[in-house]
């Protein structure tokens, strides 16, 4: 060999090495740090922190300190003598410390004279995973479930991940739980996860089919009152304990959406959840009992969690938490907060966010969730929650969410939970300059592409209070119009945006369902009138006339046409501002998200136009002259369906 191809062969194995190291295909994720010296894991939870920082830590040598008095999972970080001393009551708290002080290095923050306390908001920061033993995971975009076949490798990156934002909990499995989830076989698996990340604080958690008594034990019932049922679960959830010590306990999907429950028994939601809670207890397990339930029959979908639970508020044992969706739909790009969260005074509750994009262009939109949870938390008092959950937009593709800025979800989900506090623009910050560390002094239009990015979504699918009028089954892009015959009234859009010759829009004042009433006073008031509606809510809460007056002077079909246009030129202005990224971004991220981001464009003129002109045979208005009027055709668009199914994310959006 010459000496010049020597010299080419170890430039190509240094860039290599380079490449792999800061993992630019997103398998990183936030985590890029520089190895500095390799090290064997040490084990258990300090373990892990002491083998972060040998690893990865740069500055002054770290003492890693126990002591009694701090907050559970909280700890202090201080300078003295040389030294950064990092102390809490446990080993958790250690680790969180570690992380904490790793992410000062990585973005660049000043590592002395530290005197740090920190403590978590909630004690249970947890993600719900949608995964299901074939290895689909429902509403997943990101590939097959990370748990089908978990590598070490893979479950030591999840751990990291998920410490290093302050999330201690997983539920493994799909709420709409197989049976076959506690079978003996699906038990050991999920103790083999519990030991993979039981090292990142991580304690894991079921989802369960109610109906398990019968489908696994083979009983006749199911009945939580049954002393028969009782004694099946209380062996089963020995079994557990045997397998997994720290097991956290069951999420529960009850009586809804077709799941089985304690009300085919003739029993309620408090007499299944307290028979559960209760053989929970003695191994110190919780319950987190869903409260998403609507009925075929309900005028109004919106109503009915609270119809069911009010009656109920008081009567959960106490390790019984009611998790709540943030809205009273389903995850839509925008609804007001859950009325049930203002009203129940006596029950535990916790939100549970949807960090994957159901409702949001999947994984192909860059659509930054922050801004829409702190929206939740400016009418929902954090204090007012034990709580915070996330359904998680995690897969086993490469870069794990499926789109790369899907991972601020991940991670602002993480933080948001350690310190609902925070706001949208300083995790964003945190995680530009964590992920992008090439973009240098913190790029401020890319910042402000991720906080406009939510609102700019609610604005190209459904501004104004307009919701669920997605494409059906799959949820992917717009079908105003999908009505088939002998589909569930309350599974089609006409049944949400209500649109005749007069206008558009759910009524759900006084006059209307009456939902407006289970918000309290000064709410309802606020929202009944639709003088005094907040616009971006309009058609959530009434029936708009076409010609209502808007504050911007439109009439509300035309500002309903702006509103459309304007998300049309964000989208194309957050492409725009990417593609002026090139320089400072590595080529394959850079062309992945550009890829999406030019989807994002066209999904979003793709939803104007189909909405805009499916609503116009209602209105019978024209578009306004002074916006872009639409490019399709809305027979074509109607006749457009993507063929995917729930499990998966679609490689385009309109493409004709
Ligand atoms: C897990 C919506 C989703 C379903 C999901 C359900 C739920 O209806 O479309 O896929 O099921 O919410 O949260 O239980």
């Amino acid at each position: 060999m010459t000496m010049k191809r020597i010299l080419i062969s170890v430039l190509v194995l240094l860039m290599a090495g380079w490449s792999s190291a800061y993992g630019e295909d997103g398998s990183c994720l936030w985590l890029r740090l520089d190895t500095v010296n390799t090290t064997a894991m040490i084990t258990g939870v300090k373990g892990t922190a002491m083998t972060e920082l040998q690893t990865y830590w740069q500055g002054d040598p770290v003492v890693l300190k126990r002591q009694k008095g701090l907050a559970k999972d909280g700890y202090t970080i201080k300078s003295l003598n040389g030294k950064i001393v990092i102390t809490a009551a446990n080993d958790a708290g250690l680790l969180y410390g570690a992380y904490h002080l790793l992410r000062l290095q990585e973005t660049g923050e000043p590592c002395d004279m530290l005197d740090i306390k920190e403590e978590p908001f909630y004690d249970l920061r947890i993600l719900n995973h949608w995964d299901n033993p074939n290895g689909t995971v429902e509403r997943g975009f990101a590939g097959k479930s990370i748990f089908l076949n978990p590598t070490p490798e893979r479950m030591r990156m999840y751990g990291r991940a998920n410490a290093s934002v302050g999330i201690n909990g997983t539920v493994l499995n799909n709420v709409n739980a197989k049976p076959e989830a506690l079978s003996t076989e699906s038990l050991q698996k999920a103790k083999e996860i519990a030991d993979q990340l039981r090292p990142y604080g991580i304690r894991v958690y079921l989802s369960i089919n109610f109906a398990s008594p019968i489908k696994v034990g083979g009983l006749t019932t199911a009945d939580p009152l049954n002393d028969e049922v009782v004694g099946w679960w209380k062996e089963k959830v020995n079994e557990i304990y045997k397998l997994i010590p720290d097991f956290g306990g069951f999420l529960v999907k009850a009586n809804s959406e077709g799941e089985p429950g304690p009300q085919d028994f003739g029993r309620t939601h408090a007499d299944g959840a307290n028979m559960l809670a209760d053989v929970l207890r003695p191994h110190k397990g919780i319950v987190m009992w869903r409260a998403f339930v609507y009925a075929p029959q309900s005028p109004d979908r919106a109503n009915q969690a609270y119809l069911e639970f009010m009656p109920l508020d008081g009567q959960f044992a106490d390790n019984v938490i009611i998790q709540i969706k943030n809205g009273p739909v389903d995850f839509q790009p925008r609804e007001p907060y859950s009325p049930l969260f203002t009203a129940m005074q006596k029950t535990p509750m916790m939100v549970e966010f949807q960090i994957t994009q159901e409702y949001l262009g999947a994984a192909n939109h860059l659509v930054y969730l922050a801004p829409m949870w702190k929206e939740f938390f400016s009418f929902v008092k954090p204090a007012s929650l034990r709580a915070m959950a996330g359904v998680a937009n995690i897969g086993d593709d490469t870069n794990w969410c499926g789109h790369h800025f899907a991972q601020a979800n991940w991670y602002a989900f993480g933080r948001l939970a350690w310190n609902p506090e925070l706001t949208s623009k300083e995790i964003a910050e945190e995680w530009l300059k964590l992920t992008f560390s090439t973009l240098d002094t913190l790029n401020s239009q890319l910042l402000s592409v991720m906080l406009d990015s939510r609102e700019a979504c609610v604005s190209y699918m459904m501004p104004l209070g307009i919701h669920h009028i997605f494409a059906g089954s799959h949820h992917y892009g717009p079908e105003p119009w999908y009505n088939p015959r002998g589909v569930r009234a309350d599974w089609t859009p006409p049944y949400y945006h209500r649109a005749d010759s007069v206008g558009l829009g759910f009524d759900r004042t006084m006059q209307g369902s009456g939902n407006v009433r289970q918000y309290p006073d000064e709410l309802c008031r606020l929202y009944n009138d639709i003088n005094t509606c907040p616009e971006n809510l309009l058609a959530w809460f009434h029936h708009v006339p076409w010609d209502h007056r808007m504050k911007s002077g439109r009439t509300f079909w035309d500002e309903l046409c702006h509103k459309y246009d304007d998300g049309v030129h964000e989208a194309r202005h957050f492409l725009a501002v990417w593609d002026a990224m090139q320089p400072y971004v590595d080529s394959q991220r850079f062309d992945e998200v550009q890829h999406k981001l030019r989807i994002q464009a066209r999904d979003a003129e793709w939803w104007r136009d189909a909405c805009l002109l499916y609503f116009q045979t209602f209105s019978h208005r024209p578009i306004p002259q002074d916006m872009e009027h639409p490019v399709h055709n809305l027979n074509e668009m109607m006749q457009f369906r993507i063929p995917i199914t729930m499990y998966e994310n679609p490689e385009y959006g309109y493409n004709k």
